[in-house]
């Protein structure tokens, strides 16, 4: 009998193979996160040119209190893409809920996530839910009224329209009385060169680079790929025209590969477009919010103003 990971499997062939036939080749970034490439995700947000983890704790540790004065106790906090960082304690110690719903695709890791944080907060009522938050699901405690959490930019992997169809969902899915605390990697200017952000997705001890080769190698171990890992170099580069950071892999001659049953070849040069990482102005991040349905009442930045989270409320 077909089970999930069968269904997985088969998408990630049909995206492969469908990806690989555009003029442009792209493969989605949500392939990336298989368990060994959720690992090196782990390690680029310790990565010393990665700032926006430890940019976003920053912020998050100063107004953690302002956002639980604003939302008060007893809601249930819905986190999407549940958390194994730093940002989920300091969050629930500061507005005191009485329910955390971490939203997760991998059930293995949110299980384990969640035992250590219903561990650390006695008397929480910890309901996680295995799901794709991008598409319809129910949420448990209907009776509390909620918070989203959204941290870490990662609205910023979609394009803009989905973004606001994803943020929209949200609200339908929290419901009337809720607010949402979202993260936004901010775009380069003033004291935010470009260099930082290339830096960032090209980091000097080859984290990043691993973590996008992992596709390949995802190819080869799933797929019944032959890709040549050696042929191929990760590049991270700016695309101000679209205010996003992009991630290629690049043929570094002529070659091919077989993988789902085809061949595919590439051209000296040639890229497979796997990751696009949008950065806001914090005028865009306020018509996104209200686009999305959104009211945007509060944001904090960094000193350096390379980061920043908002509060928003339905
Ligand atoms: C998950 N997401 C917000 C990360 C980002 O910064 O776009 C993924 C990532 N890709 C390369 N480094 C980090």
């Amino acid at each position: 009998m077909a089970d999930a990971d069968d269904f997985e499997n088969a998408a990630f062939a049909r995206d492969v193979r469908m990806g690989l036939a555009q003029p442009q080749k792209v493969i989605p970034a949500r392939w990336f996160y298989d368990r060994r490439g959720s690992e090196i995700f782990e390690a680029i947000t310790d990565a010393p040119e990665y700032y926006p983890t430890r940019t976003e704790i920053g912020i998050l540790a100063d107004c953690a209190a302002d956002v639980g004065a604003r939302v008060g106790a007893g809601r249930a906090v819905v986190e999407f893409g549940s958390g194994s960082s730093a940002k989920t304690p300091l969050l629930l110690r500061a507005i005191a809920p009485a329910a955390y719903v971490p939203i997760d695709i991998s059930g293995d890791f949110l299980r384990a996530s969640s035992a250590a944080l219903a561990a650390d907060f006695p008397g929480l009522d910890v309901r996680p839910v295995v799901a794709d938050f991008t598409k319809r699901f129910a949420l448990p405690r209907a009776d509390l009224p909620r918070l989203g959490f959204f941290p870490g930019s990662t609205i910023g992997n979609l394009a803009p329209g989905a973004a606001v169809d994803l943020l929209r969902g949200f609200g339908g899915l929290l419901g009337a009385d809720s607010w949402l605390l979202i993260g936004f990697d901010l775009a380069p200017g003033g004291d935010k060169p470009v260099a930082v952000l290339e830096a960032a997705y090209d980091d000097a001890a080859g984290v990043t680079a691993d973590f996008n080769l992992n596709l390949l190698a995802r190819i080869n171990r799933e797929l019944a790929g032959t890709v040549r890992l050696g042929d191929f170099r990760h590049r991270a580069m700016w695309n101000a025209a679209a205010s996003r950071i992009e991630m290629h892999l690049e043929a570094l001659c002529d070659t091919g590969f077989e993988a789902v049953g085809q061949t595919f070849s590439l051209r000296a040069g040639e890229t497979i477009h796997t990751e696009n990482s949008h950065k806001w102005s914090l005028e865009a991040v306020r018509l996104l919010g209200r686009a999305a349905g959104w009211a945007p009442v509060q944001s904090w930045e960094d000193d350096r103003g390379w980061f920043s989270l908002q509060l928003w409320r339905i």
